[in-house]
């Protein structure tokens, strides 16, 4: 009989989960013996990098992601970049080594006593398998729970099960195949089409989840044929559109009051893809305008369950789209032109404004570039001049967490190796995820990290004034040189003080990983 180890190893290649980003210890060694040639062990040197890179490697490349991590300390380290893992619903299936079956009871060293409590509010599904026999089969169901649930899941496996007998029926699981077919029935498709071509004034609303589930230029076509304004969900963690189209309205701000205000004047707000909503600063008022219907579409039943108002239809965007596009005999809209960019601000001295740094990526960086953005004091400089016009050009942390952005920029360049990968990261941010640069210099993994140092925790200040704190400590953050760090992790680095320089930086392609360090002024968000 095989062992579970072997079982478990062919299944995860069978399902296509053979690159496991990790960091391990003692009781994952067993786990990992034996592993097939085919698996590729991407090592992480802390487990915020190690499931930040995971994230961007899973989102883009639309496929679930193995991470591999210590028992309840390593689990520990990785709750951070886990709470964006669950808002961009990534199907990452984190697998954790525990103490053997007979030690947890006493609490020996590294056991994960409570294991599944642990991950409990973060994960979809937790499990430890109550006998070893179960475990391919467990496995198994952490694979399609976090693809069919698009949520991070959570197994713990005592390391002595590994080489247990997987039993007579574990091969079973091998052939196993769950999928899942969205498609609104006949009755609901037909009110939701009909509410669409009766609204007068329309508006569309799309979530981070347009871009994840490959919509972006379907999108961009059902958008034509309603005619009305298009909004970027609050808060979201991927463009699910073309953000200078004539009929782009921008990201809505992530508040209730603006976002109600905006809405003024439609009578239908149709969410595809998206929350409703994720608010930020709490900014209270009407959820909806008078005489404004909305309704959302989405593929997440607890994103439908707990919106605090409107109506919900639980079913696959894209069925819904298409759905939409036959139903509704409007001819296309002429569209007009893509929005002029308006020159940048510049600045004085030694510093850069954020906004020249933005143009110089835009000119100078070819149109397929995918950016991860992690960098909270620049987000109105980053949209007045970007021109994104490509599916899966946008990536931030869903949640708001630091520690995704380069990390996760190592993962989506080691998904895409033929796309321009940047990391756009703040001198903040950076510190959160920086081990990652190890793991890129590693694999040589093509990669510009473009790193904006204005000293500060540039959003806290803004946000400072907002809440009335003007005099917080803790808020500035000098005698920080990435150009030292990145080399010291093996990342070639230098820092640019021009503009004209940093054209020429970057419009170099390099086929390794390089950090870029700029100077610049303090800008706000919003
Ligand atoms: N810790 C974590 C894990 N996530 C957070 N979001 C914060 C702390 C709080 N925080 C923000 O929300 S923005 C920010 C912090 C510390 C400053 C980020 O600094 P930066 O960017 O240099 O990356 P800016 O442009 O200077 O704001
Ligand atoms: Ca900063």
């Amino acid at each position: 009989m095989p062992s579970v180890r072997r079982i478990s190893h062919e299944f995860l290649e069978r399902q296509g989960l053979t690159t496991i980003f990790g960091n391990p210890g003692s009781n994952e060694l067993p786990f990992l013996a034996d592993l097939p040639d085919t698996f590729r062990y991407v090592l992480g040197l802390h487990e915020g990098a190690v499931v930040g890179m995971a994230d961007g490697y899973a989102q883009a490349s639309g496929r679930p992601v193995l991470v591999n991590l210590h028992a309840a300390s390593g689990s520990g380290n990785a709750m951070g970049a886990l709470t964006n893992a669950v808002a961009s619903r990534t199907p990452l299936v984190v697998v954790a080594g525990q103490q053997v079956r007979s030690a947890i009871g006493p609490e020996a060293n590294l056991s994960n006593v409570d294991a599944p409590a642990l991950m409990k509010p973060l994960v979809g599904w937790a499990a430890e398998p109550a006998c070893a026999q179960d475990v391919p089969r467990a496995l198994a169901q952490a694979v399609f729970e976090a693809q069919l649930q698009r949520r991070p899941t959570y197994l713990s496996v005592p390391y002595d099960d590994w080489a247990a007998d997987a039993g007579e029926n574990a091969p079973a699981v091998l052939d196993r195949q769950v999928g899942r077919a969205g498609v609104p029935g006949g009755e609901q498709g037909r009110r939701l089409a009909e509410a669409v071509a009766a609204a007068q004034r329309p508006a569309l609303v799309l979530g981070g989840d347009i871009d994840s589930a490959g919509l972006f230029d379907d999108a961009v076509r059902l958008a034509e044929r309603l005619g009305g304004p298009v909004w970027a969900a609050p808060s979201q963690f991927r463009l699910p559109f073309p953000n200078r189209h004539p009929l782009f309205q921008g990201v809505l701000p992530a508040g209730i009051e603006p976002v109600s205000r905006a809405f003024e004047g439609h009578d239908l707000v149709l969410v595809l893809g998206a929350p409703v909503f994720r608010y930020h600063e709490y900014l209270p008022g009407r959820y909806l305008p008078e005489g404004t219907r909305l309704i959302q579409v989405t593929e997440d039943a607890s994103a439908a369950a707990r919106a605090p108002m409107g109506e919900a239809l639980v079913a696959d965007p894209a069925a819904v789209i298409e759905l939409l596009m036959k139903l509704l005999d409007a001819p296309q809209q002429p569209v007009g032109d893509y929005q002029p960019v308006p020159a940048p601000q510049s600045v004085e001295g030694p510093r850069l404004h954020p906004e020249e740094v933005f143009a110089a990526l835009r000119e100078e960086m070819p149109e397929d570039t995918a950016y991860v953005v992690e960098s909270t004091s620049t987000n109105a400089a980053w949209w007045r001049q970007m021109d994104l016009r490509r599916a899966g050009s946008y990536y931030f942390p869903a949640a708001g967490g630091l520690g995704f952005g380069l990390p996760g920029a190592v993962g989506v360049a080691m998904a895409q190796p033929d796309r321009p990968v940047v990391g756009v990261i703040g001198d903040g941010s950076a510190n959160y995820g920086i081990t990652a640069l190890w793991t890129a210099a590693q694999h040589r993994v093509p990669l510009t990290v473009l790193l904006l140092r204005n000293g500060t925790y540039g959003a806290l200040r803004w946000f400072g004034g907002l809440l009335g704190v003007p005099d917080a400590p803790g808020l500035d953050i000098p005698g920080l040189d990435f150009t030292r760090i990145a080399e010291g992790y093996g990342v070639p680095a230098q820092h640019v003080t021009g503009v004209d320089e940093l054209r020429a930086v970057l419009s170099e392609r390099p086929d390794g990983p390089r950090l870029v360090q700029v100077d610049t002024a303090l800008t706000t968000p919003s």
